[in-house]
């Protein structure tokens, strides 16, 4: 452990780097941007579809958070600015018998979360880090940021949000992840 970290912040079995390391399936994406949208379906009472004006219109804040990658990695203080989750979904009829979120992104990549680790006012649809603009290879235009789970559920190249009223697993957690993923608690694979 370095100086001056608190050990609290710092979940069991992963280290802190200033780095930030790049990790994703498959190859980075191109973004179109023309036909680029962000689309909610599923369990809400109107399918709808935003362009990336629409959500920068929304409200935005900068949030300071610890961020912990399964690969053991954690980086602590990262700056985002964006919209709050629970302020893009403000303007949203979700049904009650929605209980997770299944989050889409380029290339058909998915990650599941319960709806209630969505909707924590920390999360945010970002499209900056460190005060500039968020790098391709991080997620931009749009990047979910769900900094309480390791950072698998922080989907980049965000496009899609799709309730559900069961769990259903998403691209790491068919292959091996944990379907919650708490970093805490160590919850890395299946079984742990
Ligand atoms: N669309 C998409 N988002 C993704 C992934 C991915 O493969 N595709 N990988 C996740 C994983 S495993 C991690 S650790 C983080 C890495 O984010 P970074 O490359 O910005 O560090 O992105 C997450 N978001
Ligand atoms: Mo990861």
């Amino acid at each position: 452990m370095r100086a001056g970290i608190d050990p609290a912040r710092v979940p069991p079995g992963q280290y802190v780097t200033d780095r930030f390391p790049v990790l994703h399936a498959g190859i980075v994406p191109t973004i179109d941007l023309e036909n680029w949208d962000l689309k909610v379906d599923g369990l809400v009472a109107e399918t709808k579809s935003y362009s990336l004006a629409q959500v920068k219109a929304m409200p935005t804040v900068d949030h300071t958070m610890d961020i912990h990658c399964v690969t053991k990695w954690s980086k602590l203080d990262t700056d985002w600015h964006g919209v709050r989750v629970v302020d893009f979904i403000d303007g949203l009829e979700i049904a009650p018998a929605a209980t997770h979120v299944l989050v889409g992104a380029e290339h058909g990549f998915t990650a599941n979360l319960p709806l209630e680790d969505f909707v924590r006012p920390e999360n945010l649809l970002a499209w900056e880090f460190g005060g500039a603009e968020l790098e391709l290879e991080h997620g931009w235009p749009l990047r979910l940021v769900v900094p309480h789970l390791y950072f698998w559920k922080s989907v980049k190249w965000l496009r899609s949000f799709t309730f559900l009223a069961a769990d259903q697993p998403g691209f790491w957690e068919r292959n091996g992840y944990h379907m919650y993923g708490d970093p805490f608690k160590e919850q890395r694979y299946w079984g742990s």
